[in-house]
């Protein structure tokens, strides 16, 4: 073989180069090697990349202190999981702390390297992961919220949602099978009519949709029903991805599946974007660029090929016919006597102290489940009818409210500066104040979604928001300030688009009256009317 045969066409760049010099998933042997070395002494390639693969983030903004990321499949765990959890961020007292994340997930904050390889026996033994909750790997897997509760559900997506991780993690012991993705990969299954995952804006997402399957019907793998019915699955999307350079909503790949066949079509699309997907230029690395670059019929043709049999075409229309429901609140579930109960975690903190109240709640009052939503809330199911009363009683409601005001109901804030590196704005005490200080000035009948985001990287989905805002740099009075682009328009449940931008650099010091006319103008807001005493 030549040397030019050898030779890549294009340099690999920095990420590529360090992937292909170690893989990510190589650190989860070597912690207690990290752990004795300390932050300062390992190789740095190693601390601020590749221990990225078991969900340790460094964060130049608290050297030292580390971010870790769960898996939570579907958003779910138990209370034995919260409770260690807490455990972890309890021990660095009012440096630790949790995020719940736009992906139905935890982070927690302050962690120390020497701790990690207790802290990974603690969460092996209540069965809890981090694996491959970073860089170029698929993040948490969102599912339906209120799976196997709400009686209009069309799909409970639990097992599915568990099965696809298992697949991808190798049971959450770490797959290097998918530890090498060009970038990362987001994927999302819709159980229910409201789309309560934002389908559109994974790489890989699956909307609920009836198919007519006549008798007769011959397709390699498929049911030949005796008689005309109409058969539950999938509608397949692709593609869907925000970044700093590009936004786009997921496309119609045309396939519809069977639930059995959905873990195999997730395998075959990761694997034909593992082996395809571009990789010279990380701006470009997402799914959607190759298919840009392929064209979506040969892009379906490589899957079915992977796949090994054909798939069928999607069906004209799928079953996202509602708005979007929030779970804020006490709601019936499907089984007689429970109830499911939705609290306000404004903009998803949390300290070890409420971490441990929400695991005693659901022990208390429910079956010891606990869910978390995309809008960084919390749910506990199954709570009897007979003990409600009672849970209205506890004191944590009041900090973590089942009716929170309209603005603080459906406000959703990345990271930001407080631990973020990308971030041009702190984001989530500002988000807070913010709406506490309009609340105080107007009267709003109906909840408007506002998200903050640091930075163009989008991780507070301001484009599916009523409002979004960007962090950016600003000017004012010649001086540089913090400041934000305003989004407006996304909209979400049935009919879902994303919102657009509409004003740019705003100084974040002027934004209170401008989201002030805005939510007069566009969302039914009323001034208060003070009355002096
Ligand atoms: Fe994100 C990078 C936080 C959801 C798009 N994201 C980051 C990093 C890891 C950057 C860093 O190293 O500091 C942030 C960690 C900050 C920290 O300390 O918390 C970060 N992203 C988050 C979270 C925690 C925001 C939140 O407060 O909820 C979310 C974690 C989800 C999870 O549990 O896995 C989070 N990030 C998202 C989403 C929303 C989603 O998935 O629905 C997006 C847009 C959707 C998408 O990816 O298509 C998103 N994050 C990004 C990007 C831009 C990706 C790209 O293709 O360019 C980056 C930058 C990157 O990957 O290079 C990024
Ligand atoms: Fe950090 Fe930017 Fe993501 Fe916010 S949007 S968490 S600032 S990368």
């Amino acid at each position: 073989m030549t040397d030019s045969a050898t030779t890549p066409k294009t340099s690999l760049n920095k990420f590529e180069k360090l992937k292909a010099e170690k893989d990510g998933l190589a650190v989860k042997a070597e912690i207690e090697n990290f752990a004795s070395l300390g932050w300062e002494a390992m190789d740095e390639t190693d601390r601020d990349h590749r221990l990225k693969w078991v969900g340790v983030f460094f964060r130049p903004v608290t050297p030292g202190k580390f971010m870790m990321r769960m898996r939570l499949p579907n958003g779910i765990l138990n209370s034995a999981q919260m409770r260690v959890l807490a455990e972890v961020v309890e021990r660095y007292g009012d440096e630790g702390s949790a995020d719940i994340t736009t992906r139905q997930n935890i982070q927690l904050r302050g962690i120390r390297i020497e701790d990690l390889p207790d802290i990974f026996n603690r969460f092996q033994a209540v069965g809890l992961t981090t694996v491959q909750s970073g860089m170029d790997n698929v993040r948490n897997i969102t599912g339906d919220a209120v799976a196997g509760l709400d009686a209009d559900e069309l799909f409970d997506t639990r097992e599915l949602v568990q099965q696809i991780q298992d697949m991808i993690t190798n049971s959450g012991q770490g797959n290097s099978e998918f530890s090498n993705l060009p970038r990362k990969f987001n994927i999302a299954i819709a159980g229910g009519r409201d789309n309560s995952v934002h389908a559109e804006i994974n790489d890989l997402a699956f909307v609920p949709a009836f198919k007519d399957v006549s008798p007769g019907y011959i397709s390699p793998g498929y049911i030949s029903p005796e008689k005309s019915e109409k058969i539950f699955g999938f509608n397949v999307l692709v593609g869907g991805f925000f970044s700093a350079k590009r936004c786009d909503a997921a496309i119609p790949l045309n396939v519809w599946v069977l639930p059995e066949d959905v873990v195999a079509v997730c395998r075959a699309i990761l694997e034909v974007y593992r082996d395809n997907g571009l990789r010279a230029n990380r701006q470009k690395s997402r799914l959607m660029w190759l298919i840009d670059e392929w064209g979506i019929d040969k892009f379906r043709q490589e899957v079915e090929q992977r796949l090994g049999k054909s798939l069928l075409a999607a069906t004209e229309h799928d079953e996202i016919d509602w708005e979007k429901r929030d779970h804020i609140g006490v709601y019936k579930q499907k089984q007689p006597g429970l109830n499911y109960v939705g609290l306000n975690i404004p903009v998803g903190r949390l300290n070890a102290e409420g971490m441990f109240e929400i695991a005693r709640l659901a022990e208390v009052y429910g079956s010891s489940e606990i869910r978390l939503t995309v809008e960084q809330n919390i749910i506990i199911p199954n709570i009897p009818d007979s003990v409600l009363a009672s849970f209205y009683t506890e004191n944590i409601l009041k900090q973590f409210t089942i009716n929170p005001s309209p603005l603080t109901r459906s406000l959703v804030s990345c990271t930001g500066a407080e631990f973020c590196n990308f971030a041009m704005i702190e984001t989530k005490q500002r988000a807070i104040a913010m709406m506490k200080a309009l609340e105080l000035d107007l009267e709003l009948n109906r909840p408007v979604r506002i998200h903050w985001t640091g930075c163009p990287n989008s991780c507070g989905q301001p484009q599916v928001a009523d409002i979004g805002l960007m962090g950016t740099k600003a000017r004012k009075n010649g001086k540089p300030v913090e400041g934000v682009d305003i989004y407006i328009g996304g909209k979400v449940g049935k009919d879902a688009s994303l919102g657009t931008c509409v004003t740019k650099g705003v100084p974040c010091e002027d934004l209170q009256p401008v989201l002030h006319d805005l939510l007069i103008e566009h969302f039914g807001a009323k001034p208060k009317v003070l009355i002096n005493s």
